[in-house]
């Protein structure tokens, strides 16, 4: 494989879609073919699956249901999308990976993180993204801008602000544990000084 694949992560309203556009343009300017995507989804079926996953529901979903078809979808994602691109030498930027299912079914949900690792190592088969940017910020500011934008709020988005401190922190600890992959970006920014910070990581990752 000779493309690069990046992914994008944070709690909600930490700015990854605002940011994704510019990293797409940056990239495309660079000369590189950019296949823009997103977890849960990224494919027909995904996009399905996405849809129940995201829909709120009375009773909820078992936490492991939520697992498995958050795993599932990336099965076909890799299958169907990932692998192809980077096979072609295209680049892969995906809005959410499988730091997300670690954050939010690992740190959120409190599904065991071995267990996890269990089912991302028959998903993934040995394949993990180059860089991922982790949008970083207070939860209280991230649920703030959900709250200023309009829109249906989604299964997730529904949680508490424990949740979301849960999912921060194991983001955090998974970029304590990868720096060299999970690059933090501090998110708490104004929209150009978060493009300076990605400018800096992206022009070494393409020299590189
Ligand atoms: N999920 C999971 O549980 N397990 C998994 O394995 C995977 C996913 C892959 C869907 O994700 C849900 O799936 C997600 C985790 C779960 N649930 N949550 N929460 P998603 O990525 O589609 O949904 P999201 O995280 O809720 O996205 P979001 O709320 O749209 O956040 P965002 O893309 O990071 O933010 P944004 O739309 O770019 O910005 C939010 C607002 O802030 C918007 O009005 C912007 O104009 C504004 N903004 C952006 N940047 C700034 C700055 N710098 N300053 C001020 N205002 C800003």
């Amino acid at each position: 494989m000779i493309g690069k694949f990046i992914s994008i992560e944070g709690i909600e309203g930490a700015g990854k879609s605002t940011q994704l556009a510019f990293i797409e343009r940056y990239l495309s300017q660079a000369g590189i073919n950019v296949v823009v995507t997103r977890e849960p989804g990224g494919t027909q079926l995904g996009e399905q699956v996405r849809e129940l996953l995201l829909a709120p529901r009375e009773g909820g979903m078992a936490v492991d249901t939520e697992l498995l078809l958050m795993s599932a979808a990336r099965a076909e994602h890799l299958d169907q999308v990932i692998k192809p691109a980077l096979e072609r030498g295209d680049w892969v930027l995906s809005d959410r990976f499988v730091d997300a299912t670690f954050a939010y079914q690992g740190g959120g949900r409190g599904i065991a993180t071995d267990r996890i690792e269990q089912i991302s190592a028959w998903t993934l088969n040995g394949l993990q993204t180059d860089t991922t940017f982790l949008f970083d910020l207070p939860v209280e500011v991230g649920q703030q801008r959900v709250i200023s934008r309009k829109g249906d709020i989604d299964r997730f988005e529904q949680e508490k602000t424990v949740f979301f401190q849960k999912i921060r922190d194991c983001y955090l600890q998974r970029a304590e544990q990868e720096p060299n992959r999970v690059k933090v970006i501090d998110a708490n920014k104004s929209i150009e000084e978060i493009e300076l910070q990605l400018t800096a990581i992206l022009k070494s990752l393409i020299s590189a």
